[in-house]
């Protein structure tokens, strides 16, 4: 029987189990990227392995993030990570340089290579054929050490793409398309392999957009074939020489199908306050905007901004809008200063942003009190904007463009004519900002500002595991719910303990100091529970308040992981309607808690104040089971090398 793509990179790659869907496989890492709102963590993770080197074929940490310097925590946070990895073998990508994302699918991806990256949206790789997954910090810090990466062998899901792409619809509306089917749970223990005639009608740009916004399904990763267009693309960048040819066997196999008629799609838009809300552009209607922005690791590319330019070009951005730009790279701004589509830009009154996540992450660009903000971003979760009354719709860059000179949401198809942008025979390639690590055994001195602070480390789980039902959330509840980032709170990443402070306060501003006043207890959510990014801390500042464990309906990928990897117990509900059973503040008690965890997956959690036991799942491989019983991944590496 054959094997589709993504089964044959890991087969590659294969470091223990088997490729059976559901079951725990580890696999060889070759690329590792961070970026700098989880690479500290990341790096003093890796620092107290003790490992003096990175193991891997490539290592690139990015500042991206927390470029915003509103006071000192930011810079000195940069000069760490400058420091540290010039110090242990890993490239260093300057502020400036880009965003993580799109300057590694320019400059270093390898197709057919595995990478693990500190940020949910790795999967962009998928775009040039890599299977690129994102994590928390500490398993990249384990995997830049040489371990292996664990997860569940996915199952492959095939996205068949017949015909091709009208004017003025793009790649975004492809994968809003498949937001809208499938959910922002539907990818979850997935792979997306892209196939069919349709592929190789999308440029590489185009598909790293597809492939990024798997993210937004919650699937493992994403992933496209390698083929002439890929090898046209890495040619582009000087890389020719990385290509290889990457398609799935003629016979292979796949646990679903999805087919989408390109030629049938139309622009679309997300509204708020999710990924999956998708509606026609037409169908929503011509609402009023007030701001526009265009950019982050989606839709950042030398192409999105030529065709963004070329709408701009000549006109005057709306009076009531105000249109904010972030081109995605240095290579992509450079770009466009030189053959003039930037001087188009700002003649247009777009205001031009420094080649970083800005907006997205809610580092500046927050909107007016209930404005109507365009994205071209990934995410439109309610108040990760920075204005919680904010109404954040998800669109193509054209939809956006066209809508900055109308004032309001427009279908870019009543402009007229498509911009035609060719693919660039040739980028400009300049690695001038990516510093190469210091050589093997130099003295490098590493610089900590005083806002690193230790970061919590979980003790062995006990026998009794009590406490209070501290808050009660719904589903789809957001890592942005869990941890918030914005312009305030990003600059403390390495500062658990500050951060712990607004743990979960979007949902209810009490629970800090209600999870301090009870020194701990129980989270109790629902389904797809910590959705969305890749942060560790969205288990850290729990693990700071002293929970102990969460019970969900279900759990998304990587926030479960991060659980874990802190030995906080992630509970799923054996019969849902016991969600409804527990209240807020609730006493919940389970004994013989290491004896139940080591005996199997099902466990029995008492509601001392109902009077009632409830069951639920907890569904660990045998190594997973370890790292609980030892009180995280940490306790449990080093118990290993005792
Ligand atoms: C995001 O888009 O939410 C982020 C910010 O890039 C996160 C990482 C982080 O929280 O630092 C992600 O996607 O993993
Ligand atoms: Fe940055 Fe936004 Fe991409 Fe996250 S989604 S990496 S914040 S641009």
């Amino acid at each position: 029987m054959g094997l589709n793509l993504a089964q044959k990179i890991i087969k590659e790659h294969l470091i223990s189990g088997e490729m059976k869907a559901g079951t725990e496989i580890s696999i060889r890492i070759d690329q590792t990227l961070t970026q700098d709102s989880t690479g500290t963590m990341a790096y003093l993770q890796f620092e107290a392995m003790g490992i003096p080197r990175v193991k891997t074929k490539k290592s690139v940490a990015y500042i991206d993030h927390n470029t915003l310097q509103a006071g000192f925590e930011n810079a000195d946070d940069h000069k760490y990570i400058q420091t540290v990895t010039s110090k242990h073998g890993i490239y260093f990508s300057r502020p400036g340089n880009g965003i993580c994302h799109q300057v590694h699918l320019e400059r270093f991806g390898v197709p057919g290579m595995t990478l693990l990256g500190s940020d949910s949206h790795t999967p962009t790789g998928g775009g040039i054929g890599m299977l690129a997954i994102g994590a928390g910090g500490l398993d990249v810090a384990v995997a830049m050490g040489g371990g292996p990466y664990y997860m569940m062998m996915p199952k492959v899901c095939r996205v068949v793409l017949k015909g091709a792409l009208k004017p003025w619809v793009t790649a975004k509306d492809v994968i809003l398309e498949v937001l809208r089917i499938m959910s922002v749970k539907g990818g979850v223990g997935k792979i997306i392999e892209y196939a069919g005639e349709g592929v190789k009608t999308l440029t590489v740009p185009e598909r790293a957009t597809i492939t990024n916004m798997g993210a937004e399904l919650g699937a493992t990763t994403s992933i496209f074939p390698s083929d002439e267009v890929t090898k046209e693309f890495l040619k582009a960048q000087g890389r020719e020489s990385d290509w290889i040819e990457l398609k799935a066997d003629e016979d292979a196999q796949y646990d679903e199908e999805l087919v989408i008629d390109l030629d049938k799609l139309e622009p679309l838009a997300a509204q708020p306050h999710s990924p999956d809300n998708v509606a026609k552009v037409k169908d929503i209607g011509k609402i009023k905007v007030d701001q526009v922005a265009i950019g982050s690791c989606t839709n950042s590319s030398y192409m999105d901004m030529m065709k963004v330019a070329a709408v701009l070009k000549g006109k005057t951005v709306h009076p009531n809008v105000s249109l904010v730009i972030a081109p995605g790279s240095r290579q992509v701004l450079t770009m466009l200063a030189k053959n003039g589509a930037l001087a188009d830009m700002v003649a247009a009154g777009a205001r031009i942003l420094e080649s970083a996540c800005g907006p997205c992450i809610g580092m500046g660009q927050a909107p007016a009190t209930d404005a109507v903000s365009l994205r071209t971003f990934n995410r439109n979760f309610e108040g990760r904007s920075g204005t919680k009354s904010a109404k954040v719709y998800l669109v193509s860059p054209e939809t956006a463009a066209a809508s900055a000179i109308t004032g309001v949401l427009t279908d870019p198809r009543e402009l007229g004519e498509a911009p035609k942008v060719d693919m660039p025979e040739k980028f400009i390639a300049d690695d001038s900002m990516v510093l190469a690590p210091a050589p093997e055994g130099a003295d490098v001195e590493v610089v900590r500002g005083p806002n690193i602070k230790p970061f919590p480390i979980n003790k062995a789980l006990t026998d009794r595991v009590e406490g209070k039902a501290l808050i009660k959330v719904g589903d789809n509840i957001t890592t942005d719910h869990i941890m918030p980032s914005n312009a305030k709170l990003l600059p403390f990443r390495s500062n658990v303990p500050y951060l712990a402070e607004f743990c979960l306060t979007p949902c209810d501003p009490d629970f800090p100091k209600r999870a301090k006043e009870n020194a701990g207890g129980f989270i109790i959510g629902g389904s797809n529970y910590g959705q969305g990014s890749s942060r560790e801390h969205a288990a850290l500042a729990p693990l700071q308040l002293g929970i102990k464990g969460v019970i969900a309906k279900s759990f998304a990928r990587i926030h479960m992981a991060n659980l874990i990897n802190s030995g906080i117990i992630p509970m799923t509900f054996e019969n849902e309607a016991d969600y409804d059973d527990i209240d807020m503040e609730d006493e919940l008690l389970i004994e013989n808690a290491r004896d139940q965890i080591k005996a199997g997956s099902s466990l029995v959690v008492r509601n001392v104040t109902k009077g009632k036991d409830i069951k639920v799942n907890v569904s660990l491989s045998e190594r997973q089971v370890e790292i609980i019983l030892a009180g995280g991944l940490i306790n449990y590496t080093k118990q290993q090398s005792e």
